[in-house]
């Protein structure tokens, strides 16, 4: 599909991959000392290790575009992470700000299986039968600018894993239903936890594949998408976990089903999981369901913990994002991929972050 982001310009310089890995981060080291607090680099918490230590700010998604945004004297914002958090934190940087993307090519495959045509015809079932008035549009974070867009034309709004919760109930004091994009999984589970029923629309379906009294009475329903970092984890691998470690403390992502949820300890954002482990006491253990770069970096700064993973799951489009064509757009930035996106979804975009950031998280 056509990703609402432009990106100008081919990166020229390339740097051989066989180039010493120590020796670009010392080069790294240099050009941030020159360009000093004029450059920002952001690292996501699924980040390879050496990204993540060369990065100013790490988090999740959010509080990664708050900190861009926070940066008084930021001109340049480098964000290692996928496309839909680059988007977004081109829509809440500054506008002098310019928001670069070491590897264009770096989406998100759950973000894709929604995109502004297909939810509109989603809308348009709402529409036909008069629900549309009374029903909130919400958009994951991982979603793409255009989708964001066309949620805050028609008075949705935005959630990460960690807000979830309280933006559902943002939607429900507005409206009498939530039609949630696109991940099914992290919909489901914060519906069940606050009690609610939620029906699949799968988007190649007739009316998502449901009965005209299903989609009538429908509280929460819940596009058909999913995660496949986070699918991939099982009720088998806590089971094998605990009787591998019988202290263990089994924590998912909500990305994860709901059956891996239901058997793990915990469910939480990945910055969530992250303070869980910085705040056990040493010799605490833990597994843990999301992406494996974390976990081992996570096991490496907490070596005093044992911190394993559920099972090894990794996910391609953060790792393109590497040491080099970090590097390569620090030193070319004229010829590096930067994120340009239209007025209108700038605008409308921000209507529905802004919602977000507005309720007290
Ligand atoms: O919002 C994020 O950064 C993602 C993708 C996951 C999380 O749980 O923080
Ligand atoms: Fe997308 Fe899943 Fe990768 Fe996150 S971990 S970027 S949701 S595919």
């Amino acid at each position: 599909m056509i990703p609402s982001a432009m990106m100008t310009g081919p990166q020229k310089i390339t740097t051989p991959h066989d180039m010493d890995e120590a020796a670009v981060v010392e080069h790294m080291r240099h050009l941030k000392a020159e360009f000093g607090k004029k450059l920002v680099i952001l690292g996501h918490h699924y980040q390879r290790r050496e990204i993540v230590e060369l990065a100013d700010f790490r988090g999740d998604s959010l509080e990664l575009c708050r900190a861009a945004a926070n940066q008084d004297d930021a001109e340049i914002i480098i964000f290692c992470g996928v496309r839909f958090m680059v988007e977004s934190a081109r829509i809440l940087a500054r506008p002098r700000q310019r928001v670069y993307h070491p590897n264009a090519r770096a989406g998100c495959p759950m973000a894709d299986m929604a995109n502004a045509p297909l939810v509109e015809k989603a809308w348009r079932d709402l529409e036909q039968r008069g629900l549309h008035g009374s029903t909130i549009p919400v958009t994951y974070m991982n979603s793409d600018a255009d989708l964001k867009a066309f949620t805050g034309r028609n008075g949705g709004i935005v959630c990460t894993s960690s807000n979830a919760t309280k933006v559902f109930e943002w939607a429900f004091a507005r409206g009498e239903r939530i039609i949630f994009y696109p991940d099914e999984h992290l919909g489901r589970n914060v519906a069940n936890s606050m009690g609610i029923e939620s029906l699949i629309y799968d988007p190649r379906e007739p009316l998502g594949g449901l009965t005209e009294d299903e989609f009538r009475n429908a509280k929460v329903l819940l596009w058909k998408g999913f995660c496949h970092v986070h699918t991939h984890f099982t009720t088998a691998h806590i089971d094998e976990a605990r009787e591998k470690w019988p202290d263990v403390y089994v924590m998912s992502h909500p990305e994860c089903t709901q059956e891996v949820i239901g058997a793990s300890d915990f469910a939480g954002s990945t910055s969530q999981m992250c303070r869980k482990v910085a705040e056990a006491p040493a010799g605490a253990t833990f597994a843990i369901g999301t992406e494996i770069n974390m976990i081992h970096r996570l096991a490496f700064e907490h070596a005093d913990k044992n911190v394993h993973t559920l099972s090894r799951s990794l996910c391609p489009n953060m790792y393109r994002v590497n040491l080099y064509n970090l590097y390569d757009t620090v030193r070319d930035l004229e010829n590096a991929p930067q994120v340009i996106l239209p007025d209108d979804v700038m605008r409308d975009g921000k209507l529905a972050l802004d919602r977000m950031l507005a309720i007290n998280l």
